[in-house]
């Protein structure tokens, strides 16, 4: 749990960077590729996970602009990776402006629950890993190699000297 506004910072750089680099190996082709038939596709939920950012926050007490054409998903998958990269620069710069380590301990009523909003940043972070977890998938789908996020993909293992990844 995130105790200082710097705590979360870190969390929330590091992570950013994570992200961005699954959504700058998007192609323009992939962004239609879907889970299923009528499934969401890679597009929208590149887009979602990127303009839920300044929402979230707004939603929850922050001053932070919301992004232009939000109900659009762009057909670029560069203009979906530099939207975010400017939103999640944003949310930093908010955080650190408007709140401090009190306002972390501070409680509202977040999803019907009452939560801290260290909580509910937290929230956040996990919202972002969730579809981005869903997006390697779909990338996979789509022919792409992802961004290995937290371990290689598997043509990397043989890099490491590992010829057949565990299964
Ligand atoms: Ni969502």
């Amino acid at each position: 749990m995130y105790v200082t506004v710097s705590d979360f910072i870190n969390e929330w750089n590091r992570e950013a960077m994570l992200t961005q680099q699954v959504l700058d190996g998007l192609t323009d082709e992939s962004l239609s590729q879907q889970v299923y038939s009528e499934g969401r596709t890679l597009g929208r939920i590149a887009w979602h996970l990127t303009t839920s950012i300044p929402e979230y926050l707004a939603h929850f007490g922050l001053k932070i602009d919301s992004i232009e054409n939000a109900d659009h998903v762009p057909a670029s998958a560069t203009d979906i990776a530099d939207t975010f990269r400017k939103a999640s620069m944003a949310a930093s710069k908010a955080i650190e402006e408007q709140w401090s380590d009190d306002s972390l301990r501070h409680v509202q009523e977040a999803f019907g629950r009452q939560e801290s909003n260290a909580t509910i940043l937290m929230g956040l972070i996990k919202h972002i890993v969730h579809h981005r977890g869903q997006m390697t998938i779909l990338m996979r789908q789509a022919g792409i190699k992802p961004f290995g996020v937290y371990g290689p993909p598997k043509e990397d293992w043989i890099h490491l000297g590992v010829e057949h990844p565990p299964l």
